[in-house]
């Protein structure tokens, strides 16, 4: 098919060697003017020439052509430097200047609670597992911008049936990894946004089984950066990106609807469902349309309206048939 890739090229990954001197070339403030705009994996060689900085590496996949947009798609710049990632500072540049160091391999993902097999996996697994695809996503912030994402990975689901989902489940819990050392916003409650630590999330079973949730290992056919959530993170492009949870250490099947971050700092502005709805206001700001960053300043980006469900109504909104989405925002 036109859309195979050639053979992987899979070169040793995170690679960060020395803490100290990324620190300092932070702190002289060297990045941002001097970088190119257009971004390849080389991108994140900025810190001179020792490369001591995140790498991304090449994953094999092929192209999902169900799930292409009409719409272009974010630069890969946009996508990698303006970020919501609060473990690392909440501005939006923060996460890629703070991230950089994350460790990604090791890593663990454990698959556990209401399930025939529990799994833990490693880094390498996570990436051999499940077949690849890619898919462009809209990703909708609930501070009322957007972004056009071609993320590589696979779907919840496969997963799930992986470890096969005992009956008595009724909700997904997933759980960022909590390691303040590495992430300066869980030491510091300011630049952590308040948020109490590990930052956690959740779906309904059926949300989780929905064709559309997707577990990202990667994005521009690289795997992700640290400021996108490395090395696995949640998709759900249908959900407000809050929903979206980065860096997953568990997902555990639970028999009833866990605690969620944003829904437990604020009750009143983000539920647990949160499903994109352009007739359901934050108490503090229009729903109504969105800023959809593609090229171009992030200034200069164009206000558009917001679509029920991000534009994805037809795959989700059965799930949602006797909800009362006023009341269960
Ligand atoms: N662990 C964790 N996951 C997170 C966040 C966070 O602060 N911590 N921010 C969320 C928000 S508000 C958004 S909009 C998306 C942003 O994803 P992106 O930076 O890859 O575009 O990540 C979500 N996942
Ligand atoms: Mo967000």
């Amino acid at each position: 098919m036109p859309w195979e890739l050639p053979a992987t090229e899979v070169t040793p990954e995170s690679v960060f060697r020395d803490r100290r001197n990324i620190v300092k070339a932070l702190g002289l403030g060297a990045i941002g003017a001097s970088i190119p705009g257009h971004v390849q994996a080389g991108l994140f060689d900025l810190f001179g020439e020792k490369r001591e900085a995140f790498v991304t590496s090449n994953l094999n996949y092929r192209s999902n052509p169900e799930f292409q947009l009409p719409e272009s798609l974010t630069p890969l710049d946009k996508v990698t430097r303006h970020n919501n990632f609060y473990e690392f500072g909440t501005g939006k540049q923060d996460p890629f200047e703070n991230s950089q160091g994350l460790k990604v391999n090791p890593w663990m993902l454990k698959v556990e609670g209401e399930v025939e097999r529990p799994l833990t996996l490693d880094y390498d697994i996570l990436l051999k597992l499940l077949p690849l695809e890619e898919r462009h996503y809209r990703l909708r912030c609930v501070e009322a911008w957007s972004m056009v994402i071609p993320w590589v990975g696979f779907p919840l689901a496969a997963l799930l049936a992986k470890a096969g989902v005992k009956s008595s489940a009724t909700h997904v819990a997933f759980e960022t990894l909590f390691d303040p050392e590495q992430m300066p916003g869980q030491r510091n409650r300011l630049m952590g946004g308040g948020i109490h630590y590990p930052y956690v999330e959740g779906l309904r079973l059926d949300e989780a089984m929905n064709q559309l949730s997707f577990l990202s290992v990667g994005l521009y056919g690289k795997t992700l950066p640290p400021q996108n959530g490395a090395p696995v993170r949640l998709v759900v492009p249908w959900k407000y990106g809050f929903k979206s949870i980065k860096s997953i250490v568990k997902i555990r099947l639970l028999d009833k609807q866990p605690p969620t971050s944003w829904n437990q700092l604020a009750p009143h502005e983000y539920g647990f469902y949160a499903n994109v709805n352009p007739r359901v206001d934050h108490p503090r700001w229009s729903q109504a349309t969105e800023r959809r960053i593609a090229e171009g300043g992030i200034f200069s980006a164009k206000r558009i309206p917001t679509q029920m469900f991000n534009g994805y109504g037809e795959q989700v909104a059965h799930l949602y048939r006797d909800l009362d989405l006023r009341k269960y925002y």
